[in-house]
């Protein structure tokens, strides 16, 4: 059975909190008579308080309803709306985090604001002028005030703004996505608030939180992409993005966003659920090619050669090829990978790969945007993406990816714009993601003793194979030894 959400919400934008809470497969309830509010609360899995042009009524349905959610424990969320120009609404929030009698209880509860309201959460003498927010403030001076925000509230912290701010007091994250039309139609933030609760209610944890602002954001992202905007990060708006159609604008990017948040989140249902497209098995020894001053019949020769002693998953990758040079070669390769049973996998280029009918695509961080990629193949393809971060991990993984290549560890002598990451950082990103996640960078048999306990799923590697006098051997030596340092993960 659905969720049902009960929101206590302003009128300004309740019908497209409603629609949002529908597209995220769960039912929205708009109650807000004092007398019938804790019946609705009672059976409800999430709670949306919105300070939005606040009334007498809905106070005493938030009161009402506020303490109801507490007794039930279900999640709560306060989008503080308006706090930053009302000493009403400041002062109506303090007295319903007043009711909470345990406030450290298990319960989950979401405060959710712009800077300025957050702002003014912390500092009673902070003021704006209306409900947007004011102010040049940083991500980094606001990211300090949410944690100590959470802390005081215990509570997590959603700050919006072109990079939005969510935190349980020691972890920060930060989201990027969004789309500048966006503040272009009133009530997004008010959707954004309800997409929490009803993520929360599905399970109440920060990710869900981190979920919505990912969700919501690609979803205006995409919007704006279908109807031609130019631009697409947050809050740019050096233009006014002139939509397609010439007289496209705020009104059918309100009905785009609607779509694409139905659909993104249909697709991501759809996306985590089929983990079956690649196994941890399979990445165990990664062969990045590199065919630079060797002829073709060489080159072919080596990849057998290492497929042959154990190479799992196998990536063309070619910088300098034209595309019929790249897609002849990767059709050739890929005859030698099928024999093999092992996986091709192309750098870069989504079309060479799909033209060929490989196995899937590799993608840094300056090549197509994995969410982009994901809805032009669907679940057909192996989605591999280069990251550095944690959050760029948990963005390809949101956003669809396979697996992760995360590197590099040692320097490369590999002709590669690259700069190190720490093992400890390959570590966290292991933890941070479930799907697996693959060293690279300098590589070899006799240096890989650095990823002992390391949960990885398997090695790449460029050189060590590649520029071996017998590639053959080195892979069968490079899989050999990594057996050994992964015993005990
Ligand atoms: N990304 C990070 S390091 C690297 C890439 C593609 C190259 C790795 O090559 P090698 O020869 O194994 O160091
Ligand atoms: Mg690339």
């Amino acid at each position: 059975m659905s969720d049902l959400i009960h929101c206590i919400t302003n009128p300004i934008s309740m019908m497209l909190c409603a629609n949002a809470v529908l597209s995220l497969d769960a039912k929205p309830i708009m109650a807000e008579h004092p007398r019938e509010v804790k019946e609705i609360t009672d059976v409800a899995q999430a709670l949306l308080l919105n300070f939005g042009n606040i009334s007498d009524t809905r106070m005493e349905a938030m009161r009402i309803s506020f303490k109801a959610a507490l007794e039930k424990e279900i999640p709560i969320v306060i989008d503080a709306v308006g706090v930053a120009c009302s000493k009403l609404r400041r002062d109506f929030f303090f007295e319903l985090l007043d009711l909470r009698k345990e406030p450290g209880k298990r319960q989950t509860l979401l405060i959710k604001g712009n800077y300025s309201e957050i702002k003014a959460l912390a500092d009673c003498t902070y003021r704006s002028r209306g409900v947007d927010a004011e102010g040049n403030d940083t991500a980094d001076e606001v990211a300090e005030i949410t944690k100590m925000l959470s802390k005081k509230f215990a509570a997590f912290i959603l700050a919006t703004g072109k990079r939005d701010i969510i935190t349980d007091g020691d972890l920060v994250y930060l989201n990027d996505r969004g789309h500048f039309m966006m503040s272009m139609v009133t009530g997004t933030g008010c959707m954004l608030g309800a997409i929490c609760a009803t993520l929360l209610a599905k399970e109440p944890s920060l990710k869900s939180v981190k979920k919505a602002c990912f969700l919501f954001g690609s979803a205006g992202e995409k919007a704006a992409y279908r109807l031609g905007a130019k631009g697409s990060s947050a809050g740019e708006s050096g233009e006014i993005p002139l939509l397609k159609g010439e007289r496209t604008g705020a009104g059918s990017f309100q009905t785009a966003l609607l779509d694409e948040l139905y659909f993104s989140y249909e697709e991501e249902q759809e996306n985590r659920q089929d983990m079956n497209r690649l196994s941890k098995e399979q990445m165990r020894l990664y062969l990045v090619t590199d065919s630079t001053g060797l002829s073709e019949e060489v080159f072919l020769g080596k990849v057998e050669a290492a497929l042959k002693s154990g190479v799992t998953i196998l990536q063309l990758r070619e910088k300098d090829k034209s595309t019929r040079e790249y897609m002849n070669l990767a059709s050739k390769v890929h005859e030698l990978t099928k024999a093999y049973n092992v996986p091709l996998i192309i750098d870069d280029r989504l079309d060479v790969a799909m033209a060929v009918g490989a196995e899937g695509v590799h993608l840094g961080q300056s090549d197509m945007p994995v969410y982009i990629a994901r809805k032009i193949v669907g679940k057909s393809m192996i989605i591999g993406a280069t990251t550095k971060t944690v959050p760029q991990a948990l963005e390809a993984y949101e956003q669809g990816a396979d697996y992760l290549g995360v590197g590099a560890i040692y320097p490369t002598t590999t002709k590669v714009k690259t700069v190190l990451t720490s093992v400890d950082t390959l570590r966290d990103i292991c933890g941070a993601v479930p799907i697996p996640v693959n060293a690279i960078g300098g590589l070899n048999k006799d240096n890989i003793d650095i990823l002992k306990g390391v949960p990885i799923a398997g090695i790449c590697v460029v050189s060590a194979i590649m520029k071996a006098e017998d590639s053959g051997k080195e892979a069968a030596k490079l899989l050999e030894r990594f057996e050994e340092i992964h015993k005990e993960v």
